[in-house]
């Protein structure tokens, strides 16, 4: 298992030099931010990042995300322009040695929370998901800004938006996704790059819009899709754990014996009623079987990448919310001694 951190780029208030102390850094993951989505990253930017990289002894293997144009989702005629333009990214970014790129189909919203500073029994502060707080958003009311959301929506943008997905249900939704992926996965084959769809975060639809990248029924549909090794899985424990009815450790063993598992995002959350709360890492911090999911990795002799996904913030460290340094490194070292320990046990 290659253990790596996301950064974001220049830009980022967490320097490489930082992230390159954390034990047993193989590779960031990252991203051309500054270009709009559904356009060709120039190759200079793509140049450049992995140059800062290997300056400092880290690879740049995994690109989170590639994001995919609502185009695409929707299925509109103009999709095919994204598409190609998607095509050329996996090309330079494979020219330049990425070997895994890491994108959702989640329409229109991203990752979800309700707050972003729940404060915790011990000061620390994490992102949540309320249900009681999520009844109370409404998208079109122009009010909400949250991280994972284009804030370059206006409310005008997002109303025709809602209006465009009106006809998409799971099924259609299901249909664009395998159209995008029957033009973009044999040029992964070419490139040798893994793509790896994240699952829909939380996996329950949010605003009366789908979501299919949720459990195991869905996940199978999903990879008969397309039946190649390159298309496989971004398999994040805390989206597809904030559904109870998910067993992740059987569902990481199964995947991860197809070989359809190229990343892992392993966090822990404390399931509510209805919703969440984010945590350490840490096993007995949330509900997650982070030690059973490690352990089935190290039994299969998992060889894709790793990170530790969204930290709470701690030691006063302000920031992006779930993109603190301090707690994704301690997530990390965590994640190290599990894997460590599991695999020593094995010899
Ligand atoms: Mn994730």
């Amino acid at each position: 298992m290659k253990m790596t951190f996301r950064w974001y780029g220049e830009k980022d208030s967490i320097s490489l030099d930082k992230i390159r102390q954390i034990p047993n850094m193989y590779s960031v993951v990252t991203a051309v931010y500054d270009v709009p989505v559904g356009e060709v990253w120039p190759e200079e930017n793509i140049a450049r990042l992995k140059s800062l990289c290997l300056e400092k002894g880290l690879k740049m293997e995994v690109i989170e995300s590639v994001p995919v144009h609502e185009d695409i989702k929707i299925g509109l005629p103009t999709r095919d322009k994204y598409i190609e333009a998607y095509k050329e990214n996996i090309r330079r970014l494979g020219k330049a040695g990425v070997k895994c790129i890491c994108y959702n189909f989640m329409p229109v919203f991203d990752w979800t929370r309700t707050q972003l500073d729940k404060v915790a029994f011990d000061g620390s502060n994490s992102l949540v998901y309320y249900p009681e707080q999520i009844k109370k958003m409404n998208p079109l009311d122009g009010s909400l800004s949250l991280p994972g959301w284009d804030s370059s929506y206006k409310k005008e943008d997002l109303k025709k938006l809602f209006e465009q997905y009106a006809s998409v249900d799971e099924d259609k939704l299901f249909e664009n996704l395998k159209y995008f992926l029957e033009a973009v996965i044999p040029v992964c084959e070419e490139y040798g790059v893994n793509m790896a769809i994240h699952p829909d975060d939380p996996p329950w639809p949010i605003f009366g819009l789908p979501r299919i990248i949720t459990c195991e029924k869905n996940i199978d549909r999903f990879l008969k899709l397309v039946d190649s090794p390159n298309n496989g899985l971004t398999f994040c424990v805390g989206s597809l754990g904030a559904d109870p009815n998910n067993d992740l450790v059987k569902m990481v063993e199964k995947y991860v014996k197809m070989g359809r598992i190229h990343f892992m995002h392993i966090r822990n959350i404390k399931l509510i009623e209805g919703g969440f709360e984010e945590t350490a890492h840490d096993q007995n911090y949330g509900s997650m079987d982070i030690i059973g999911i490690i352990k089935v990795l190290a039994e299969n002799g998992y060889e894709g990448y790793c990170r530790p996904d969204h930290g709470r913030m701690i030691w006063g460290e302000t920031g992006k919310p779930g993109y603190g340094l301090y707690d994704r490194a301690l997530g990390a070292a965590y994640i190290n001694g599990v894997w460590e320990t599991a695999n020593r046990l094995l010899k």
